[in-house]
């Protein structure tokens, strides 16, 4: 299949997702295919309850960005956002320290409820993606709860969002553990998608903690196989950094040398091509010796034109 940097009517792309890094390469992405030709697998060992509501924060970016009206600057929650309940909130909980916003709150209470009800994580995703008049397919990488653990020093065993948000990602980490990824399967629809790409994407999110937990899911990684699509991966390090989040102390805490052929060498077998920004191009080398192509680019996501470009690279290398 030839891809242009126009419009490619036919071209059908999977792309596994995080949160922010995903939603910011998306934008780049949907300008360049039908929108229905898209599907987008997201991660869910980040979900958590709070206030016994059920709150998918990757999934909801992802969504939130797709329709156009996720927070700019932060990249999650939406868009002119006021905070009036979780003050409220405050009278009876001592913990409202993750920022839930007040229209954020209407999709928790939905889907929550939507669960209660009987319904599977696929389907309420199904009802908000198309609540928010989005074509494309959302799809959550299992319906059986799996949730990233972080052990860090001196603290113990961390949910997710204790480790991220409320602690700010602080402290040596020891551990990273997939509760229940045991008794996992993926989501209806998802190794069908897989199978059915013409191009697999995995953006710049973080390898353990959002694309792992859904290439550990069984069959997915044939399912990878099975399309014969390439396979594109974007090092979520610049210049050996992370742009955002603690991927670095990741890295480093669990004995792996904080590098973009370091997580290349986490996607060994699974990506053909892998995406460098000009600043780490002395890891090419490396990553060729991974048995992946390595392309030398700008990876920097900050704004939608970058993304897009960035994308379009990506796509005319893959023809
Ligand atoms: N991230 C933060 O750093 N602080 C927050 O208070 C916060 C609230 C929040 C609410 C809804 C939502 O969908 C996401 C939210 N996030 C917040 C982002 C989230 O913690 C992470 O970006 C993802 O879990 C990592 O992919």
């Amino acid at each position: 299949m030839v891809i242009s940097r126009a419009k490619n009517p036919k071209l059908r792309v999977s792309v596994l997702a995080g949160g922010v890094g995903a939603a910011r390469f998306l934008r780049g992405l949907l300008p360049l295919l039908e929108e229905k030709n898209l599907t987008v697998i997201v991660n869910t060992t980040d979900d958590e309850s709070f206030f016994g509501l059920h709150v998918s924060p990757d999934l909801d970016t992802i969504t939130y960005t797709l329709a156009g009206v996720a927070n700019r600057s932060r990249g999650w929650g939406l868009e002119k956002e006021t905070f009036h309940a979780l003050k409220a909130l405050g009278r009876y909980y001592e913990d409202t320290w993750f920022q839930l916003g007040d229209r954020d709150l209407a999709t928790h209470i939905f889907r929550t409820e939507a669960l209660r009800k009987g319904k599977t994580l696929t389907q309420v995703t199904g009802e908000i993606t198309r609540a928010f008049g989005l074509q494309s397919t959302i799809l959550p990488m299992s319906n059986q709860p799996v949730r990233t653990r972080i052990r860090v020093a001196g603290a113990g065993t961390l949910a997710f969002q204790d480790y991220l948000v409320k602690r700010r990602a602080t402290g040596q980490v020891q551990s990273i553990q997939l509760a229940g990824i045991g008794k996992a399967k993926p989501a209806p629809g998802v190794l069908r998608a897989l199978r059915q790409s013409d191009v697999i994407l995995i953006p710049p999110s973080n390898p353990f903690v959002s694309i792992l937990p859904i290439l550990r899911l069984p069959g997915v990684r044939a399912a990878c196989q099975q399309s014969g699509a390439p396979i594109a991966a974007v090092s979520p390090l610049i210049g050996g950094a992370p742009i955002k989040g603690p991927l670095d102390r990741m890295l480093s805490g669990l004995g792996h040398e904080v590098s973009s052929s370091a997580v290349a060498a986490l996607y060994r077998g699974i990506a053909n091509l892998f995406v460098l920004d000009r600043r780490d191009a002395t890891e090419a080398e490396a990553v060729k010796r991974l048995g992946m192509s390595p392309l030398i680019t700008n990876t920097l996501l900050n704004t939608p034109a970058r993304a897009r470009r960035l994308v379009a690279h990506i796509l005319s290398e893959l023809a």
